[in-house]
């Protein structure tokens, strides 16, 4: 059997029928884009010749996977492929320049405490080292942005992430703030330095990736949203030179211009960055 076997009058007729697309109900765009990616499954289904205990298999899995669904997309590249899609985007669009864009991961919480000045980030009692960062939020001619947010998450020293802790032990927006940025443009904050994230053993997203003959790290990084009026928000993250994990993320989020190397002294670290957003 080939793939032509999809495009039978009565396969066809289906995935016409499944999607909607044959009646004026309901969403278009939903049903155009649904007909397309049932039909790319049903294509890989006879292309593979998948058996009807790998489609079961199949099915269960992703019914498990629930609360991991959203590192599975990262894992296999997805998310780092819409940063690519909105790359090329904004080039045909004639817009460039500024701070990199990377994927915003399936960990960030909304609602963080808002603070001002040299900010604080970790709540909670954690045995490892203090990060310290600072840095500029600028326009496209070096001027300071005004008004700007700095949304900052990142992992604890044992790579878990506040509300997603298995080991239930930190406060709720521990390593997340807001940080309002003043009329300078000027950042600067500290924390306890994160480690690298796994992939949570056993689970979903670490069975697929060795399936897959690969692993489920992320190196070491600290997460941003920047917004300000008048700019375009900027979700990125910086990602640390230095981590062996660098240069192998099973994210995809490490780009070119974010992987400051940390300055390492005794128990404290120091990055700085400047992050440069576009106008709106
Ligand atoms: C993370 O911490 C993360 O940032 C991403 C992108 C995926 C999984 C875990
Ligand atoms: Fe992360």
């Amino acid at each position: 059997m080939t793939e032509d076997f999809v495009q039978t009058p009565e396969v066809q007729a289906l995935l016409d029928r499944a999607s909607g697309v044959e009646s004026d109900a309901g969403d278009a765009r939903l049903k155009a884009i649904t007909r397309d990616l049932v039909e790319a499954i049903m294509k890989a289904i006879v292309k593979h010749d998948v058996s009807e205990s790998e489609f079961w298999a199949a099915i269960k899995y992703f019914q498990d996977s629930g609360d991991e669904f959203g590192l599975i997309v990262p894992g296999v590249g997805l998310e780092h492929f819409m940063d690519l899609v909105m790359d090329a985007r904004d080039a045909e669009a004639g817009r460039s320049g500024g701070t990199p864009r990377t994927i915003e991961g399936p960990l960030y919480v909304a609602g963080a405490p808002l603070v001002e000045g040299e900010a604080n980030l970790t709540d909670d009692a954690d045995d490892t080292d203090t990060l310290y960062m600072n840095g500029r939020v600028a326009g496209p001619d070096g001027e300071p942005v005004e008004g700007a947010i700095l949304h900052v998450w990142h992992a604890n020293s044992k790579g878990f992430y506040s509300h997603f802790d298995p080991t239930g032990t930190q406060s709720p927006f521990n390593n997340r703030r807001r940080i309002r940025i003043g009329p300078d443009g000027r950042y600067a904050f500290h924390s306890r330095m994160p480690s690298g994230y796994s992939v949570p053993p056993g689970g979903p997203t670490d069975r697929f990736m060795k399936a897959l003959g690969r692993h489920g790290n992320r190196p070491a990084h600290v997460h941003f949203f920047v917004e300000a009026p008048g700019y375009r928000t900027l979700t990125t993250q910086i990602n640390f030179g230095d981590d062996p994990f660098a240069g192998d993320d099973f994210a995809f989020a490490t780009r070119e211009g974010l992987l400051p190397v940390p300055n390492r002294q005794g128990d404290s670290a120091y990055i700085a960055f400047d992050f440069e957003l576009q106008r709106a």
